[in-house]
C-alpha cells in the first residue's frame, strides 16, 4: 500500500524527518511518500498560517488521487484541511493530532499534550472539543519553543520538550504524553527514554492507523458530508480547481 505523509509547511529537513519516522515503523509491503505544498508557512503557528497551509494540503491530496494512494497523513499537530481532504477521496485521510488522541485513549484514562508554542495550545483544546477527548486530556502544555527549533537548535528544543514532558508527569496526575508537533517525531525514543511514561507521536500513530483502515478495506464514506464536492467554477489563482473530476 502506498501511503503519502504530507507535511503542511513548506520545510524540506522537517519533511525528511517525518517520513523517515514514518518508514521506520510502516509495515514491510508499505510504501511512504513524504510531500510537501510548493506554496505555503515554512512552519505553522498560528490560525493565519494554519489556514493557508490548509490549501497547500488540498492540492498535495488531488496530487495524490493523480498516483492513486492508498491512505494519507496530514503531519501537522493542528490537522490543517483535514474534513475537506477527506471530501476529495475514498482513501483514509488520517489527522497525526485525532491519531494521537485514539491511541493515547487506548494505553491511558489520561494523558497531556506538549505542543511547541503556547499560542498553538488553543488550536489542540480545540481539536480535543471537536474529535471528543477533552475529557481525556489532562493539560495542553507548551515548551515555548518555535517550530523551527526542531531543526535548527534541536539540542536545546530537545531539553525544553523533555523539562516539559517531566514537569507533565510529576503534575499532571496523567498515564501519557502526546507530542504537539510532526516535527518531534525524530525525537520520540530520547523524549521516551528520558521521560519513562508512554509517549505518543502522531506521525507514527497516524501510519498505523491508516494501515489498519486500508487493511480493514475501509474507505472515506461518500455518503453525507464527506462526499465529493459540487464540480464548480473557481476563479483567480484558483481556477485550477474547477470543475474537479473527482
Ligand atoms: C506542526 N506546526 O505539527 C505544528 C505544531 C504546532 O509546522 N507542524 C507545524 O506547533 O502547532
Amino acid at each position: 500500500m502506498h501511503i503519502r505523509v504530507i507535511n503542511p509547511n513548506t520545510t524540506a529537513d522537517m519533511t525528511a524527518a517525518i517520513g523517515e519516522a514514518a518508514r521506520q515503523i510502516a509495515a514491510p509491503n508499505t510504501r511512504i511518500s513524504a510531500t510537501q505544498p510548493a506554496h505555503g508557512p515554512v512552519s505553522i503557528e498560528s490560525h493565519f498560517d494554519e489556514a493557508i497551509s490548509a490549501v497547500g494540503v488540498l492540492e498535495e491530496v488531488l496530487a495524490g488521487e493523480r498516483e492513486r494512494a492508498d491512505a494519507y497523513v496530514i503531519a501537522c499537530f493542528g490537522d490543517p484541511g483535514l474534513q475537506a481532504a477527506r471530501e476529495l477521496t475514498r482513501a483514509p485521510v488520517i489527522g497525526i493530532a485525532e491519531a494521537a488522541f485514539h491511541m493515547a485513549s487506548l494505553i491511558s484514562t489520561r494523558f497531556s499534550i506538549v505542543t511547541t508554542l503556547g499560542r498553538t495550545a488553543i488550536i489542540a483544546e480545540h481539536l480535543l472539543d471537536n474529535y471528543g477527548f477533552r475529557h481525556h486530556c489532562r493539560r495542553v502544555r507548551a515548551a515555548e519553543i518555535p517550530v523551527l527549533d526542531l531543526e535548527e537548535n534541536a539540542d536545546a528544543a530537545l531539553d525544553r520538550v523533555i523539562a516539559e514532558c517531566r514537569r507533565a508527569k510529576e503534575e499532571d496526575n496523567i498515564g501519557a504524553i502526546v507530542l504537539g508537533c510532526g516535527g518531534m517525531a525524530k525525537l520520540t525514543g530520547q523524549i521516551r527514554e528520558a521521560v519513562g511514561l508512554p509517549v505518543i507521536e502522531g506521525v507514527t500513530a497516524a501510519v498505523k492507523l491508516a494501515e489498519a483502515l486500508v487493511g480493514l478495506g475501509l474507505e472515506t464514506s461518500k455518503h453525507g458530508d464527506l462526499a465529493f464536492p459540487r464540480p464548480k467554477a473557481f476563479t483567480g489563482r484558483f481556477e485550477h480547481l474547477s470543475h474537479l473530476n473527482l
